[in-house]
């Protein structure tokens, strides 16, 4: 049908064709026609017909009336209480704008989709006290409305609470604008509202769920994972990103449902062309289940008619701009301009008058289509399912904004709208009452009332809900890592190497090695991991169906159902989403796992901060490792893989504790600090951790405090009356020793030195001291860290690490003393790490140089010295300033 346009040589032969074929239909069903026709296609390309790929099926719904299963709801109680959350959901949103113009929210995306949710709440989405546990369901951002209206008719929310909408400051906590567990973490999962997160997320949560199940620490119960998404949001690359995974793994858990509003914040998604054609194209390519609902019960006699295919034709011929127009136009333009095209078609439609003509329904606002199409979602088998809905943005908004360009900023609506949007859904108002746009709801003996409730009930409860706190796990003593705290004795190690090794540690350790999540975007082997590949396996669904060409060695690339690792591929983002579904793993599936994510650390933080960003607003819990930190110690990669700045993202996003290490019992320290931290005192953090490959021997932790390395600075070096004080930090500890060494033989000073393990983690502390200060002004002032470490000598301090300044001069205000930041600005290059770290003018000679001058401009030295030094070391005073070459 799809082939409609192309002429027929033929068309006496084509019915003769479709007569035998209707024959095999009705004696054998569709099956038996299905292999019919793939015999067909295998003969005509065998014999070298090229056939062209076509991964479309007619504009028409894939469930056709006869295979739709019988509606189990009472529909009149359901359309009025879809009615009731229509109502709420759009007073909420025109109420707080009255009261304070300006603080936004959206009316039109729920009115699009109320029906797809209400299907889901009444008849599918499993709660949290259902025996086989709860659905995990991903909601359209710009729909959260809707959610809190179906939340304040269901009795979880009272108006006070919904006056709060997107007032979070108000005395009550009000309601957060979109989806935020960080805000509203008894509701809320899952963070969906930066467009195309939730659809990868939600494909890696499938799997994750699968992950445990294969690994045997979760039961099989057949929950599933919903993701409602926008239509124009599946054009974010990360959208359509997992789609060939989810298939791959055979995720019948998983089930997106795209609102196919045809229209996105500005116009239409695909004006000139059809949004439910391309995306069924991107899908079934795919390899996934696709169910399309586009028309309504009220077609049904169209698309059953003896001119059926007519108004099959017709619907093919029209854009998604047209669509459009004719739900704006309404009913007599509709006649025109769409039947009108064929007399027949036009004949077909001649007994309904214009206002019902307009009215039809079409399918994502029709219960019983929802319903057939959910029903078989959630049967899928072997396959992920996608439903594409079509629905129209702002239904039941009229002229105020139905299908309208603008719409989807409607956030007011005038005396007359709000009457008309009364009398659309029957809701009982006086005109006066309706034009203040007031929340209603029936008393609690209501039949829909009792109705909500008992549906919910019946499914365990109500959604969204989040859990949060997992099970308790028991981390281990720090003497666990005793090796790595003992440091290295005569061996040259980087801080990569120690990290796999407390990695290793952990993963075979009785208490918690099972709950540990390796993950890794095809970097394995870059970081000294591939041990681990035959250790722990790595995580396949379907085990290892093959000889892998290193079978015959013992470290051999070993697929298993039950690996431990996720090897994601060259796959960052996809990578990060195993991450965020693992870390809250504590709430969604009531199990703590510890995701460890290891990457190139220039493609973490750069790359994908805003999945990051959504994890610490899931208060996700987990480590995130880069590897190879700073700019110059990757030394043959160049401009693009050296990262110099990874720490500023880090120390903006509020709940991430990063550290740049150095030697294997910070490794130690932090890891363990961090593993109780989030696991017995269910922290919502996540840590980051760089570190290196640069081979250096560790010296063992002695006498240095954990504290200090937790709380970010510790001394290496005591002096006994220093003129100056050096701080290094992470990969340039080594510059900094050579430093010291230097300004001690050839000029004669002996510096203090200390060591930086966090810059954001210092500034956080000196930060939340001087405000804690500034508001108690008639207490006794508090000292931060970097004051009760530093404050005894009041010298210089020259600080130099291997990336951007800004990252050391967070602590610049709060150390006592001028402070001389160097640091790792401008693009990178590939050379030796030598000539990098000169380029960059971060080693030991402009150290040196940084350090005498300041002890010039203290007036402890001759500014000649500093001249001195120069010459010196051959530092050229014409050099270009590297982040200008
Ligand atoms: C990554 C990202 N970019 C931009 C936006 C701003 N934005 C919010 S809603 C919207 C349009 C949504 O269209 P669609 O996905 O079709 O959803 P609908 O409201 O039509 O259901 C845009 C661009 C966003 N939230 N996230
Ligand atoms: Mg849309």
């Amino acid at each position: 049908m799809s082939n409609l346009k192309r002429e027929d040589i033929d068309p006496q032969g084509t019915q003769e064709w479709l007569e035998s074929l209707e024959d095999e239909i009705e004696e054998h069903g569709f099956e038996r026609a299905r292999h019919l026709l793939e015999k067909l296609v295998d003969y005509a390309s065998a014999r070298g017909a090229r056939l062209s790929f076509n991964t479309k099926t007619p504009f028409v719904n894939t469930i056709t009336t006869d295979q739709e299963p019988e509606f189990p709801g009472n529909r009149e109680t359901e359309r009025k209480i879809k009615s009731l959350v229509r109502w709420n959901a759009m007073a909420m949103v025109v109420s707080a704008n009255k009261k304070s113009p300006g603080i936004g929210g959206h009316i039109s995306t729920y009115a699009s989709a109320a029906n797809l949710y209400e299907v889901g709440f009444n008849h599918f989405f499993k709660g949290p006290d259902h025996p086989q546990g709860s659905d995990l369901v991903y909601f359209q951002g710009h729909a959260s409305p809707g959610i809190y209206a179906r939340a304040y008719l269901e009795g979880r929310f009272n108006e006070e609470k919904m006056r709060g909408f997107r007032r979070e400051l108000s005395p009550n906590g009000g309601l957060s604008s979109y989806p935020h567990p960080w805000l509203m973490p008894d509701f809320w999962q899952f963070a969906t509202v930066s467009m195309g997160l939730g659809p990868l997320l939600a494909v890696y949560q499938a799997r994750f769920m699968n992950y445990l199940i294969d690994r045997g620490l979760i039961e099989n119960t057949d929950r599933k994972v919903w993701a409602f998404l926008g239509d124009g949001e599946m054009d974010e690359p990360e959208a359509l990103g997992g789609l060939a995974l989810a298939s791959r793994e055979k995720l019948d858990n998983l089930i997106f449902v795209v609102n196919c509003n045809l229209q996105r914040l500005d116009g239409p998604v695909r004006g000139n062309n059809k949004i439910i054609q391309e995306l069924e194209g991107a899908f079934r390519g795919a390899g996934w289940n696709v169910i399309k609902v586009i028309w309504g019960s009220d077609f049904d006699q169209l698309l059953e008619h003896e001119n059926g295919d007519l108004f099959l034709r017709r619907a093919e011929e029209v854009v998604d701009g047209d669509l459009l127009k004719y739900v704006v136009e309404g009913g007599s333009y509709l006649r025109e301009h769409f039947y009108g095209k064929y007399p027949e078609l036009l004949e077909m439609v001649a007994h309904i008058n214009d206002e019902d003509l307009e009215k039809m329904r079409i399918g994502g606002h029709d219960p019983i289509k929802v319903f057939a199409a959910y029903s078989e979602a959630v049967k899928s088998k072997g396959k992920p399912t996608v439903i594409l809905a079509r629905t129209i943005k702002g239904y039941g908004l009229g002229e105020a904004g139905e299908g309208r360009n603008i719409t989807h900023q409607q956030k007011k609506l005038n005396d007359e709208e709000l009457l008309h949007f009364r009398d659309r859904f029957n809701i009982p108002l006086s005109d006066s009452e309706a034009s203040t746009a007031p929340f209603y709801k029936p008393n609690d003996k209501s039949g829909e009332i009792i109705y909500i409730k008992n549906q919910r009930k019946k499914l365990g409860g109500f959604l969204p809900h989040r859990r949060r706190q997992g099970s308790a796990i028991k981390i281990p003593d720090l003497s666990l890592f005793q090796e790595l705290l003992d440091g290295s004795g005569d061996r040259k190690i980087s801080t990569t190497m120690a990290c796999v090794r407390m990695l290793t540690i952990l993963t075979k350790d009785k208490t918690i090695g099972k709950n540990i999540v390796p993950i890794i975007p095809d970097e394995a082997r870059t970081f000294g991991m591939d041990p681990l590949f035959r250790q722990l396996g790595i995580y396949a669904h379907e085990g290892q169906t093959y000889d892998p060409v290193d079978s015959d060695q013992f470290l051999f690339y070993k697929e298993a159902t039950d690996g431990q690792i996720l090897e994601e591929g060259i796959n960052e983002a996809g990578a990060i989403s195993s991450f965020v579904a693992a870390g809250t793993s504590y709430s969604t599936n009531g199990i703590s796992m510890i995701p460890f994510y290891i990457y190139y650390s220039m493609f973490g933080f750069q790359r994908i901060w805003d999945f990051i960003w959504a994890a610490g607003d899931m208060r996700t819990r987990g480590f995130l490792v880069g590897g190879t930190a700073g700019r110059t110690t990757l030394n043959g990669e160049g401009l693009q893989h050296q990262d110099g700045h990874s720490h500023l993202a880090a120390a903006a996003t509020p709940n991430i504790r990063a550290y740049d290490l150095a030697y294997g019992y910070e490794i130690a320290t932090v890891v363990h600090s961090g593993l109780i931290d989030m696991y017995e005192k269910g922290k919502d953090v996540i840590y980051y951790l760089t570190v290196e490959n640069e081979n250096y021997i560790h010296p063992p932790i002695k006498d240095v405090a954990s504290e200090d390395i937790i709380k970010g600075l510790y001394k290496i070096k005591a002096t006994d009356k220093p003129t100056i004080r050096l701080l290094g930090s992470g990969p340039l500890l080594g510059e900094t020793l050579a430093a010291a060494e230097l300004l001690k033989e050839d000029w004669g000073i002996n510096p203090g030195i200390w060591n930086v393990t966090s810059f954001s983690e210092l500034r956080r502390d000196a930060e939340e001291t001087a405000r804690w200060n500034l508001i108690h002004p008639d207490k006794k002032p508090r000292k931060s860290h970097l004051e009760i470490k530093l404050s005894k000598h009041t010298v210089p301090t020259v600080v130099s690490s291997d990336y951007v300044k800004m990252v050391s001069e967070q602590i610049g205000p709060y150390v006592p003393g001028p402070y001389y930041a160097l640091g790792t600005d401008g693009f990178g290059r590939s050379d030796t790490r030598e000539n990098l770290r000169h380029f960059f003018e971060v080693d030991r000679y402009y150290i040196v140089l940084t350090a005498i001058r300041a002890l010039a401009l203290d007036g402890k030295l001759e500014m000649s010295k500093a001249d001195e030094v120069m010459k010196k070391y051959n530092l050229n005073p014409e050099k270009p300033n590297p982040i200008t070459v």
